[in-house]
């Protein structure tokens, strides 16, 4: 399959700032695993627009179940705040100034090749050191899906950044929380995956073939394409009127038409960006038929995979 030349935007390029920390993941902490074979899941329910779940978490292997109870598609982004910075400081230094970039370039008055020297002068020093720790990928209405990741103790963001059909963030609609991951473990071990992704500068990858119901993937970032955002992967089924490209316009943040419903598919499992180096996984309920995997970041070429899941 051919990715569109078209779609490799310079606007991507202007989320570089957040991306110089995206380093290594952190060294687990020494606490002991209280039980060795628990299985911590955290039942997230999104809705339009507000996340409900729980404030505080304890650490480890984490699966997150997210559940789409809207009418639009959601996604819940994770991430890690750097030491002695709170939700308060993510809302007004960081979430602000995206939204006050996303508006310049929803009216016009910005090109998206003005977003990355913008976002430069506007956000802190420290929000390079914000790193995003995946959590479940987008998921169509009526839909579940998890995303297992190992999370060390500290103070963490979820956020949801689809927008409505007014143009507005869901994060700024109310579907931007603070979460509180704690000293206490989970003492969950990594799930088993029939399947492997791997997110490289060069592309994704796809190793094995999903069938038909539950599948888990197990993603690996080898690394982040040099001056993007990185990578994060999505499960899709194309509408059959809608094209491979009608999908990476779409899903690409700074084609103002995109990232809002309708979308060209229906989302079923995935999972946002995490730090090269990192794996984790995620879950989709497939049916027969024709996939995509796709990732948010296509600021390269290259970010597409595709599958099909055999009948019974
Ligand atoms: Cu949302």
């Amino acid at each position: 399959m051919t990715t569109p030349r078209t779609l490799q935007s310079i606007a991507l390029l202007a989320l570089v700032p957040l991306m110089i920390l995206l380093a290594a993941v952190q060294t687990p902490a020494a606490a002991q695993d209280v039980a060795a074979s628990a299985v911590n899941v955290v039942e997230v329910e999104a809705e339009d627009y507000a996340f409900r779940m729980p404030g505080e978490i304890p650490s480890g292997w984490t699966t997150f179940q997210l559940t789409n109870q809207g009418d639009e598609h959601h996604f819940m982004l994770i991430a890690r705040l750097p030491d002695g910075i709170t939700y308060d400081d993510y809302v007004t230094d960081v979430a602000m100034s995206f939204n006050d970039t996303w508006y310049g370039l929803r009216e016009g008055r910005i090109g998206p090749d003005e977003i990355m020297p913008l976002l430069g002068e506007a956000l802190p020093e420290w929000s390079a050191a914000v790193e995003y720790m995946g959590g479940p990928g987008f998921l169509a209405p009526g839909t579940s899906g998890t995303a297992t990741m190992n999370l060390e103790p500290g103070a963490y963001i979820v956020e949801c950044y689809m927008r409505t059909a007014d143009g507005e963030m869901h994060s700024m609609e109310g579907m931007l929380d603070p979460l509180v991951v704690t000293g206490e473990r989970t003492g969950q071990a990594p799930p088993a995956a029939s399947l492997r992704v791997e997110l490289a500068e060069e592309g994704m990858t796809l190793e094995g073939r999903p069938a038909p119901g539950l599948n888990t993937f197990e993603v690996h970032w080898v690394d982040h394409p040099e001056g993007t955002f990185g990578h994060d992967v999505h499960v899709v089924r194309l509408d059959d009127e809608a094209t491979t490209e009608d999908l990476l316009h779409w899903i690409n943040f700074f084609n103002v038409d995109g990232f809002s419903e309708p979308a060209p598919g229906t989302f079923v499992g995935g999972i946002n960006m995490m730090p090269a180096g990192a794996t984790a996984y995620f879950t989709a309920d497939l049916e027969p038929g024709p996939y995509l995997l796709v990732s948010e970041y296509t600021g390269a070429m290259g970010v597409l995979a595709e599958f099909t899941v055999e009948g019974r």
